[in-house]
């Protein structure tokens, strides 16, 4: 069963104005396309055929850089769209919002750590919120390289993630990485991320 690019659970110019339409048109009709139409070609008629996209990213090490940069790619998109939500914005509420003041302090701490973990990663990546050991850790990564991958420079299970490539802002905010993390908080679907923390607590049956 080969990978296939999943539908936007909302409509292009849904994020408008902090992620705008033409920049969701090509980051998901073009780019996450390419991720899985180039994962697709890169485990054709391999060993790799049929397992399933988080066996491939455990063993992203091991079995070749097209497999984990499209690997990665694909996960990594299919997991940001869904975090997004037009009705996003806000603060976490229950257990999410007591994990957060816990591990750093406040809500506006936790997203100056992540706002620093994006601009600190050079080039192209990803910042993450993940839960490691049953606590909240923010980190990043490069490339398409994420926290689920057996080489990634920091693991956990994500509930969060920003795309901190520049063809995620470069449309709207240009050079401008810190004003797109700054609007990215305006659509972040902070019931879907305490969704996630609550599975990777295990409070929750995994889907
Ligand atoms: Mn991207």
């Amino acid at each position: 069963m080969a990978f296939t690019l999943p539908a936007l659970p909302y409509s292009f110019d849904a994020l408008e104005p902090h992620i705008d339409k033409l920049t969701m048109q090509i980051h998901h009709d073009k780019h996450h396309q390419a991720y899985v139409d180039n994962l697709n070609k890169a485990v054709a008629g391999t060993p790799n055929e049929g397992k399933s996209l988080e066996e491939l990213l455990a063993h992203a090490g091991q079995i070749g850089a097209a497999v984990r940069n499209n690997g990665g790619g694909h996960w990594n998109h299919s997991f940001f769209w869904e975090i997004l939500s037009p009705s996003g914005g806000g603060k976490p509420s229950g257990a999410l919002a007591k994990a957060i003041d816990e591990s750093f302090g406040s809500f506006d701490a936790m997203k100056e750590k992540f706002n620093a973990a994006g601009m600190g990663r050079f080039g192209s990546g990803w910042a993450w919120l993940g839960v490691l050991d049953g606590k909240l850790t923010i980190c990043s990564t490069p490339n398409q390289d994420n926290p689920l991958m057996d080489v990634a420079e920091c693991k956990c299970k994500p509930i969060l993630g920003c795309d901190v490539w520049e063809h995620a802002y470069y449309l709207k905010y240009q050079n401008k990485r810190a004003e797109y993390l700054g609007a990215f908080w305006n659509v972040v679907d902070w019931k879907k991320v305490g969704t996630h923390f609550e599975k990777a607590m295990g409070k929750l049956a995994a889907a």
